[in-house]
């Protein structure tokens, strides 16, 4: 069982790995409309790699024998200056994100929940993953400002991730 703290806060979890997706999904949209598709495609992957984050919380309250409560995810932002902005608030998005790990591990250790820690150390990992992919394309999109040929090339470059291509590598 875990402690009713900790399934509160592992269900707010859920909520921020849907609002994850959520948000990556508007970024997605916001991308295609001024025509970088292939920006979209690497946004759509994310925002589908969020919703597998927040079912990995979902089976795992679950298991261990808590209630999966589900609450309202709130409205994403809709609308940014530039794919370069769109970048920067995703690398932002996915520290807060990784603060949010960071502090669940710190509950689970304060109850010595040693299966929370296990479980939560692959969220661990996966979040300095998530910094240094976000992090990657923003760098680029700040090298190429408004350079119309750098932008082609990164947008081309992006679309090379889809949810095939993951599986494929995992
Ligand atoms: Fe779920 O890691 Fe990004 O937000």
């Amino acid at each position: 069982m875990i402690s009713k703290k900790l399934e509160k806060e592992l269900n707010d979890q859920i909520n921020e790995e849907f609002f994850s997706s959520y948000l990556y999904l508007s970024m997605a949209a916001y991308s295609s409309s001024i025509n970088m598709h292939g920006a979209a495609t690497w946004l759509e992957t994310q925002a589908q790699e969020e919703l597998a984050h927040a079912m990995k919380f979902y089976k795992y309250i679950e298991e261990r024998g808590g209630r999966v409560i589900l609450k309202g995810i709130k409205e994403p932002e809709k609308e940014w200056k530039s794919l370069e902005d769109v970048f920067k608030a995703a690398y932002e998005h996915e520290k807060y994100i990784s603060e949010r790990i960071n502090k669940l591990m710190e509950l689970a250790v304060k109850e010595r929940d040693f299966a929370t820690q296990s479980f939560l150390n692959w969220f661990v990992d996966e979040q300095v993953e998530e910094e240094a992919s976000t992090l990657a394309v923003y760098e680029k999109l700040k090298m190429v400002k408004d350079y119309k040929g750098g932008l082609f090339m990164v947008d081309r470059e992006l679309a090379q991730r889809s949810a095939f291509n993951e599986n494929k590598n995992n």
